[in-house]
């Protein structure tokens, strides 16, 4: 996950300290070249001996050229604009001006420093079992996002997250428009041994949905999951038909799924649904599959809604409730 992002992370924070150790060496020390290659071991023992203990002030100017480095390496691995730049500025008022008590460890104080800028754009999770459980049941959960993001294979892990926690779950058949959608869900339902109510092809969602909610409230069922089919937010009718299902069926709660390894456009579609039917967290799918990280890092700190989940691969268990720690370790490093 993330391994594209992750590696070249690595090296900024390497460059980055780099330049700190060089910043701590004193100015009447004349500056050391700068390290060939191969001395490099006996370069980094020096500096480290100069630097601890020190009291240290950094200036813009030791630190411009990593982070001018980092900002890029951000944007190439398709963190939003915005979220870039709050990550450089929260790193350069952290770093530079205080006193720093470098002491033996300038990887350390980089490493916490990146830590808490991440950290700072990737906003709370969201705990789903929490959430149902101090609900009025049935829970009413709607699945929302453009086409084939992995919006039908979520609900049915979701279904499975919910059942293993003890809470009894009915699907609504809400994708009543691509041919073969409601065939892909039930064999989803049969294989998670979980009820799904449907309709005939071309059927209204609403009804679908509103039948599944009828069904929850007969049977004293949990948590009603509604699919929906896909749709992209310029199709005003679609969009229409969502915001109907809305208005009709109130949710408690709307998920907006889409993939992590569409990257910006992920996070452009995820800014337009919720603005025109609203979101209240996110699944972010086929993070197995990608290499930038960047949707991951940019959706909740672009759109003011936490990530759930992530989806980490196709069978029913590859879901991760979404953890900004577990997150800044998978990119840093353990700290
Ligand atoms: N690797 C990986 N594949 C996934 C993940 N989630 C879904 N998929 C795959 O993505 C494809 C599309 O998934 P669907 O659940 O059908 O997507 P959808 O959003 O319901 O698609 P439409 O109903 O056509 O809009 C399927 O082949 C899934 O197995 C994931 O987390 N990781
Ligand atoms: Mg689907």
């Amino acid at each position: 996950m993330f391994d594209s992002l992750k590696q070249k992370l690595r090296h900024v924070q390497e460059k980055l300290s780099a330049n700190i150790q060089i910043a701590a060496i004193p100015s009447e020390t004349p500056s050391p070249p700068p390290p060939k290659k191969e001395e490099k071991t006996g370069f980094t023992a020096k500096v480290k001996t100069l630097v601890r203990d020190r009291e240290l002030i950094l200036s813009e100017k030791d630190i411009d050229e990593p982070l001018g480095e980092l900002e890029m390496i951000l944007l190439e691995n398709d963190v939003a604009f915005p979220t870039t730049e709050t990550i450089i500025s929260a790193l350069r008022s952290d770093l530079v001006g205080t006193h720093r008590r470098i002491g033996s460890s300038v990887g350390r104080v980089v490493g916490d420093s990146l830590r808490s800028a991440l950290r700072g754009v990737l906003g709370s999770g969201f705990d789903l079992v929490s959430f149902v459980r101090n609900q009025e049941k049935p829970v009413k959960i709607l699945f929302t996002g453009v086409n084939g993001t992995g919006k039908t294979t979520s609900v049915a892990k979701i279904a499975h997250f919910l059942r293993k926690e003890g809470f009894s779950v009915v699907i609504a058949s809400g994708d009543t428009y691509r041919a073969g959608a409601q065939e892909q869900l039930s064999t989803h339902a049969q294989r998670i041994d979980t009820k799904v109510i449907q309709h005939q092809a071309g059927a209204d969602p609403t009804a679908v949905i509103y039948d599944a909610v009828q069904y929850a409230r007969a049977h004293g069922t949990d948590v009603m999951l509604a699919d929906t089919a896909g749709r992209f937010h310029n199709r005003a009718n679609l969009m229409n038909q969502l915001e109907k299902i809305r208005r009709v069926i109130k949710p408690d709660l709307v998920f907006y799924v889409d993939e992590a390894v569409a990257g910006n456009d992920a996070v452009i579609r995820a800014e337009e649904f919720n603005r025109l039917v609203g979101t209240d967290a996110v699944i972010l799918t086929k993070a197995d599959m990608d290499m930038k990280g960047g949707a991951a890092i940019s959706i909740a700190h672009t759109i003011g809604k936490p990530i759930a989940f992530l989806g980490t691969g196709q069978s029913y268990d590859d879901l991760k409730p979404f953890s900004p720690e577990a997150l800044v370790d998978e990119l840093l490093g353990e700290a």
